[in-house]
């Protein structure tokens, strides 16, 4: 890869993919992961400097697709859908699983790193702690985005970060506010730094 500058801002929505042959190959991908409504779409829209690229949702957990968006045509920021939403039917939960699963299993040649987010008010739930082990598992590489960082004080806000640091001492935690932009230029320099290593 070249040292040229990623441009964030330069992202367009490649497929929204139901299935796994719509999965884009062409460049290697960078997956957001994590519950319904931790923030994923606001990290997305923020990193790349857009209000409306991944919708941001009041009913979360409603689309059951792939989100692929081709930034600067150097990688895809992959808009998973979120686990743990208590409202999905049963035949939603299938095909969730189906096509995550089928897409960590198939894909993982294709996938560069994990973006993962964690609420940092909440903080990791169960579904979290197990996709945190399943990455162990599988080797695949991921960094740890604390969310809602705004939502804390500052003696939780360290009290929480300082935890989620030492569960993971091999891994960055980074925390994020989409209301001050805290974390922003962090997670943009620390992707572009696995993009531009490949
Ligand atoms: N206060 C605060 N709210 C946030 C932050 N990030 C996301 N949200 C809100 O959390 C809700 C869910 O966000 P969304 O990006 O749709 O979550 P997703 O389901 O993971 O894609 C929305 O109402 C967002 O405005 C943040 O850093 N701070
Ligand atoms: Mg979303």
């Amino acid at each position: 890869m070249s040292s040229k500058k990623i441009n964030f801002n330069n992202t367009n929505i490649k497929i929204s993919a139901g299935f796994l042959k719509q999965v884009p190959k062409d460049l290697p991908h960078v997956v957001f992961s994590g519950r319904s409504n931790v923030g994923k779409s606001t990290l997305i829209n923020k990193l790349t400097n857009q209000n409306k690229l991944a919708r941001t949702s009041s009913s979360p957990g409603k689309t059951v697709t792939l989100n692929f968006f081709d930034a600067d045509k150097t990688f895809y920021l992959v808009d998973l859908p979120g686990y743990g939403y208590a409202k999905r039917s049963e035949t939603e939960r299938k095909k969730w699983s189906d096509l995550v699963e089928g897409y960590f299993r198939n894909y993982s040649e294709h996938i560069k790193l994990v973006v993962q987010l964690v609420d940092l008010k909440v903080g990791p739930t169960e579904d979290d702690l197990n996709m945190l082990d399943y990455m162990d598992n599988y080797g695949l590489d991921y960094v740890i985005i604390a969310t809602k960082a705004d939502k804390l004080n500052k003696t939780n806000k360290e009290k929480n970060l300082s935890e989620l640091k030492s569960d993971n001492p091999d891994h960055e935690v980074i925390a994020f506010s989409s209301l001050s932009g805290e974390g922003v230029s962090e997670a943009r320099g620390y992707i572009s730094g696995i993009i531009r290593g490949l």
